[in-house]
């Protein structure tokens, strides 16, 4: 390093931009940041300042993905790196974002360094894999992949927007969406940094770990009809409460999963009609969510909820709607990757603890394109999906270090 080189804390930086990216958000707690909103239009000018300061080609796809590529002869093989934009409700401000703003960190760190790589990087940060706007998500990573089904266009949100109408109205061309998909040839495989949402890191006094997996996951939608009646007059005798029916439903879940450690079920939204303090409800609607590491432990979970729900429904004299609203598969990381990964983290003087992921990543689409690994950070407490989410720039000083390691070995390993 020359005497006056500008020594650069690069943990520092990433808890700069991820300060800054965190207040570009919906009012309230925490962060709010939904596809094709306001809110993305000025997260995407954001991150392109981040990209372009890391002197990235900078472009934004058919699907609302923003793509920050090296500069490397357009006949390279690719390596993908990234994560998503956007943010749950009052999330947190680490949660996706963070694997937008360390691998163009860690660009720029290697392009201060002088060091040049044999393939591209593309950095993408995707518009959507949370899911809350829309009853779908990851959008951008199966539309590269060739994965995305059309049909999820015509979803709507809350509002009554439809996916297609929000992306146009975003300044995209959703009927453009199949010409994104990458020729596999190309791509040498994705790598997604994110915080790891949990406590095991924490608890083994780790900063960094590779993921082995990620849960599979699928969603319910319940809806539990009886009849409405004045709270006072109505005899408890033969009422159909629909709410009581959901809340056996809602004790039935937790049961299920407490009966198989490896099993998350959560009941995540319940609403409640006519809602009001002296009418017994009529028509309750509820999403139940299934998680696991083994794809058949989640769809037998699947099963016997449908079965739970149509006895209770029965017992109490109400109708009943169910249907699987989204499904995917669990999904390995790719282990060759995931080795040259490990071999990054141990360079930087950690363990290469390796773990599953409860939560679900945007690396589970792209497993369709490519090989697919990850690398968790560690996470305070284990909290996420909410404002107390929090990651020591320490940490992620240690991530681009690690992210440097990786890409610096991945070019020694590549034929020059
Ligand atoms: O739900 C998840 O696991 C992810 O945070 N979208
Ligand atoms: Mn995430
Ligand atoms: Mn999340």
């Amino acid at each position: 390093m020359t005497r006056n080189a500008v020594v650069t804390d690069w943990g520092r930086r990433a808890s700069q931009y991820l300060a800054k990216i965190a207040s570009i958000s919906e009012p309230g707690a925490g962060v709010t940041r939904l596809p094709f909103t306001n809110e993305h239009r000025r997260a995407l000018a954001e991150i392109t300042g981040w990209m372009q300061t890391a002197n990235l080609e900078v472009h934004l796809d058919a699907a609302g993905t923003l793509i920050g590529r090296s500069k490397a002869p357009k006949s390279a093989p690719t390596l993908l790196m990234g994560s998503h934009q956007d943010s749950v409700r009052h999330g947190g401000a680490f949660d996706g974002i963070m694997g937008v703003a360390l691998p163009i960190l860690a660009l720029e760190r290697l392009e201060q360094e002088g060091q040049r790589l044999p393939f591209a990087v593309e950095v993408l940060a995707f518009a959507d894999e949370e899911g809350v706007r829309f009853p779908t998500a990851l959008i951008g990573p199966r539309a590269l992949a060739g994965s995305l089904d059309p049909a999820v266009l015509e979803m709507c949100d809350a509002e009554g927007t439809s996916l297609r109408q929000a992306m146009l109205d975003f300044g995209l061309a959703p009927d453009k969406i199949g010409t994104l998909r990458r020729d596999p040839a190309t791509v040498i495989g994705y790598l997604e940094t994110h915080i790891e949402q949990g406590p095991v890191l924490e608890s083994a006094g780790q900063a960094l770990g590779v993921v082995t997996a990620i849960c599979g996951i699928e969603r319910h939608q319940v809806r539990f009809r009886g009849v409405t009646g004045h709270a006072g007059t109505l005899p408890m005798e033969g009422r159909r409460d629909a709410l009581v029916g959901a809340a056996g439903l809602v004790t039935e879940v937790n049961r299920l999963a407490h009966a198989n450690k490896t099993l998350r079920a959560t009941v995540g939204t319940l609403t409640a009609l006519p809602g009001v303090v002296n009418a017994v409800p009529a028509d309750v609607r509820l999403s139940v969510e299934l998680r696991a590491p083994d794809d058949l432990v989640r769809e037998q979970a699947g099963q016997a909820l449908h079965t739970i729900a149509k006895t209770i429904a029965n017992s109490h004299g109400l109708d009943l709607n169910i249907a699987r609203s989204y499904h995917q598969p669990a999904q390995p990381c790719d282990e060759a990757l995931t080795i040259h990964l490990q071999a990054a983290l141990q360079a930087t003087g950690s363990q290469g603890l390796r773990l599953a992921s409860g939560a679900t990543h945007d690396a589970s689409a792209l497993a369709d394109l490519c090989p697919v690994a990850m690398m968790f950070v560690r996470c305070r407490d284990g909290v996420s999906h909410a404002p107390q989410e929090y990651a020591s720039a320490d940490d992620l000083g240690s991530a681009i270090d690690a992210l440097c390691k990786f890409l610096t070995a991945l070019a020694n390993k590549s034929p020059s």
